[in-house]
């Protein structure tokens, strides 16, 4: 990992060099670079290229940016250092949202650069509101860019094409992982079980979770798992996620179709699984009120940090950690005496990773960080966000005034998703004014930061954040550049161990469909009742399940389906 942080160095290094020396070119023997330019802090900018000269192609660059969150002034520190690090003259579009964007955009001021859903790249591009971005010059011009994106989906430019043409840019968001599993692990040796693999491991576990006093207290209070009933991405979903499917997600269907997963065959048997489990009491009866993620006793974290469940897959990874501010976490502390003690010496705040196995020694109890369990096919996953994130970075017209102004345009993205310099400038801000070095040699806070008169929570006196950060949270190896062992614990121990590793099934659909709005609330109310009581016993699945299946395609599902379809088919 370290080789390609590297890399992208070299290569930022090696874009600011090109422009340096163009620059020197052009003007070699004129004045030193113009006073105003300069940005507005104490920077530490590669520059260098600031003495243009007169004939030298200084492009304007109106900028919209992805949201409101646009700096209160004209001249800020991340727009000057885009002017001086990029010779170009950058001119900020104050927009506050979407109906704004589009008043603006049916004027005709359509700025050069601003973010908008997907849904609106072919209609923006019919009426000649954006540009054409010639793939040839994605390649060559944000070469780091194009292989993350073609790393994470090599169709990921249809999303964003028109009639095979290129009219927006798709965006990443990495720090988006498949959910963790955890099992507890003092449970795992009072009943001197191994750690589950396969589904049939895990229901062996659950029955002596149920039924040997897993926690020691000579009563029968303890449960195999629960779920999460406010939200239904979390429903049992590395147990269906075991039989290759989620009820409410699209899915593949064969080679070429989407289908809802709720509609698979595989659901029906995972589903009867589900009934089985309760019947045989391994699933805690107030699964039908237990909440995702909540301060208080009535989520799955406190029935897992407090010992009424020994299994849990509905957390992201961040809560995951050991370093007393997520949420299980907190809640596994707060139940541990040893862990509280532990965590009374400052110096142990981020020096602990997850647990993959139970650990010889150290505080008690832990939770092991498992893989979602391998169901009788031989299929494995667990839930993950889509990590195409729904917003698209447009140009308009403007920006192809010269292919130099659009080819400077590309340069200052690829800067930003992967110069660590560049980046860093822009969404934190300046050394010495908003961060310094720690001793491991991490970037963190100036202590005296938030007291400063240029401190804002956005970032909007500096123009710091993701006004101009339109590639915020992009290149995962970003992540940890700044934030020091807080952010180390999070992205690299964490995410790394335990997330990134997870087989992860997330939506097929990655545009929104016109049919959703219309049918989808209802469909999903309807699914939910009926999943409840088929695990419940109260309908017989295999009386039921065919005639659910078609009682949703008739209300909705069928034009879902082929509205999901139609869209499938244009990016094949
Ligand atoms: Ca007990």
């Amino acid at each position: 990992m370290k080789g390609i942080t590297k890399k992208y160095c070299v290569i930022g290094l090696i874009v600011i060099l090109t422009l340096s020396m163009m620059a020197g070119c052009s003007g070699k023997d004129n004045n030193p670079e113009p006073a105003t330019s300069a940005p507005a802090l104490g920077g530490n900018n590669a520059s260098g290229q600031g003495d243009e000269g007169n004939s030298a192609v200084r492009p304007k660059i109106s900028w919209a940016g992805m949201t409101d969150n646009y700096p209160l002034e004209d001249e800020s520190y991340a727009a000057s250092y885009l002017e001086e690090n990029f010779n170009v003259d950058i001119e900020i579009v104050r927009v506050d949202d979407p109906q704004q964007l589009n008043l603006l955009l049916s004027t005709n001021d359509v700025p050069d650069i601003f973010a908008s859903s997907g849904t609106d790249i072919r209609k923006y591009a019919e009426n000649g509101i954006i540009s054409e971005i010639p793939m040839e010059l994605i390649k060559t011009h944000m070469p780091n860019y194009y292989k993350l994106v073609m790393e994470f989906d090599d169709k990921v430019f249809s999303y964003a094409s028109v009639d095979g043409k290129v009219f927006a840019l798709p965006l990443l968001e990495s720090t988006v992982s498949p959910v963790p599993v955890a099992i507890r692990g003092d449970w795992l040796k009072n009943v001197g079980a191994d750690i589950p693999v396969t589904l049939q491991e895990l229901e062996d576990v659950f029955v002596k979770f149920r039924n040997e006093d897993p926690d020691r207290n000579g009563k029968k209070d303890t449960y195999g798992l629960t779920m999460a009933s406010d939200s239904v991405s979390y429903w049992f979903q590395t147990i269906f996620g075991a039989f290759g499917t989620h009820p409410f997600l699209w899915l593949k269907s064969g080679e070429r179709e989407l289908a809802y997963g709720f509609t698979l065959p595989e659901t029906k048997d995972a589903l009867k699984l589900l009934h089985k489990w309760y019947g045989m009491d391994l699933i805690d009866p107030e699964f039908v009120t237990d909440k995702r993620r909540t301060n208080g006793q009535d989520d799955v974290s406190y029935k897992f940090a407090s010992g009424r469940v020994g299994y849990i897959d509905t957390l992201t990874y961040d809560d995951h950690q050991w370093d007393n501010d997520g949420q299980l976490n907190a809640k596994w502390v707060a139940n541990a005496p040893e862990w509280q003690q532990f965590f009374n010496d400052a110096d142990n705040t981020y020096v602990t990773t997850a647990f993959t196995e139970i650990p010889e020694s150290g505080p008690q109890p832990v939770y092991v960080n498992i893989k979602p369990p391998v169901g009788p096919e031989g299929k494995s996953s667990s839930f993950s966000p889509s990590k195409l994130r729904g917003h698209y970075i447009m140009l308009g017209k403007g920006a192809l005034e010269s292919e130099e102004k659009l080819i400077r345009i590309l340069q200052i993205f690829e800067a930003d998703v992967s110069d660590e310099e560049t980046y860093v400038n822009l969404e934190i801000g300046p050394e010495g004014v908003v961060w310094e070095w720690n001793d491991q040699n991490q970037r963190v806070y100036k202590k005296e930061w938030m007291d400063s008169d240029k401190y804002h929570p956005q970032g909007r006196i500096l123009g710091t954040g993701i006004f101009f950060d339109l590639f915020f949270q992009m290149n995962p190896e970003f992540n940890t550049v700044f934030g020091g062992p807080r952010a180390e614990q999070r992205y690299k121990k964490t995410q790394e161990l335990i997330s990134t590793t997870l087989p992860g099934l997330s939506n097929q659909l990655l545009a929104p469909i016109e049919s959703a709005a219309k049918y989808n609330a209802e469909l999903q109310n309807m699914l939910m009742e009926y999943i409840i009581k088929a695990i419940m016993g109260e309908v017989d699945i295999d009386a039921t399940y065919d005639a659910t299946v078609q009682k949703w395609l008739d209300n909705g599902g069928r034009e879902m389906t082929d509205e999901a379809n139609a869209w499938y088919k244009t990016t094949q």
